[in-house]
């Protein structure tokens, strides 16, 4: 990509600056799981997480503006706003998982939001809740409570992204509850624009970043089955592998199961074909 300097590789992205004011998110084919990208490609993964997300931004921007300025015709490419990004990972969570459901059984609490006591894992909550975290360079984020993200951001600022972070939430959980998939929780990154406007950046809700079940196989009390990947977590369970790198090479049916749920999941939440998108990506911004 002679136009493109490389400016950053997450595990399954890659950022690119194409000149002052602009960046392109290349979402690949990788596939992570326990935290471990795999060797074997899930085809087409990248473009749904791109129309994913996309299609988010283009509905919500009347909620929170965003960085999105055009979908590029490989389907898997974004050009975007360049933002000062805040040093926050702004979670929501609707349900009680992962290290949510970790901290409330040690403390009680989430990110200081105390809670019912006997809520069982993956449990919806009362009412979502914001639960901020560092961004860790490597490791896991750490959950940090109110008084530690307004340090790192400003007790305005702070009041700001976690309004526009609940109702971004609100409006993604209702429109997939109604399309069978529940959006347990979700990560969403916040940046300024040069007028030091809050605008939302990364990715809108594709399933990398959000816990996506199946809304009929849904039950409190355990882990619900993974939307997009159950098939890998149960194939890699198989094989008593001790979840360090390398990871192992995914089977062509394992591989075909996964991509199959992807594009459903794409086509569930956007009402529109994969092969449409394929045709032409901005078929998903409406
Ligand atoms: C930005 N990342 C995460 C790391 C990736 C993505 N609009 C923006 N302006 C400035 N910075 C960023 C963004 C966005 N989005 C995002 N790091 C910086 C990241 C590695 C690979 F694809």
């Amino acid at each position: 990509m002679p136009e493109a300097t490389h400016v950053a590789s997450g595990k399954v992205r890659e950022l690119y600056a194409l000149d002052t004011d602009r960046l392109l998110l290349v979402a690949s084919d990788r596939i992570s799981t326990f935290d471990v990208v795999l060797p074997t490609e899930i085809p087409d993964k990248g473009r749904v997480l791109t129309g994913l997300s996309a299609f988010w931004f283009g509905r919500t921007s009347h909620l929170v503006p965003n960085h999105l300025l055009a979908l590029r015709a490989d389907g898997r490419s974004t050009e975007c706003r360049r933002l000062e990004m805040l040093p926050i990972e702004c979670v929501v969570r609707g349900y009680l998982s992962g290290s949510g459901w970790k901290d409330y059984r040690a403390t009680g609490e989430v990110c200081g939001h105390r809670l019912p006591s006997g809520l069982s894992e993956s449990e919806q909550l009362p009412e979502p809740i914001f639960t901020p975290a560092t961004k860790a360079q490597t490791g896991h984020d750490e959950n940090i409570d109110r008084a530690t993200a307004a340090k790192l951001v400003g007790a305005e600022r702070l009041a700001e992204v976690e309004e526009a972070a609940l109702e971004l939430y609100a409006l993604a959980a209702d429109h997939a509850r109604n399309r069978g998939i529940i959006l347990a929780d979700t990560k969403l990154e916040f940046g300024l624009d040069d007028a030091d406007r809050l605008v939302l950046g990364d990715e809108a809700f594709p399933p990398d970043s959000s816990r996506f079940w199946p809304a009929d196989a849904y039950a409190p009390g355990g882990t619900p089955p993974s939307f997009d990947k159950q098939f890998v977590r149960d194939y890699c369970e198989t094989l008593g592998w001790d979840k360090t790198p390398p990871g192992p090479e995914l089977p062509a049916d394992v591989v075909e199961g996964t991509r199959a749920r992807y594009v459903e999941a794409f086509e569930r939440l956007t009402g529109i074909s994969f092969d449409e998108y394929l045709a032409d990506p901005d078929v998903v911004l409406g």
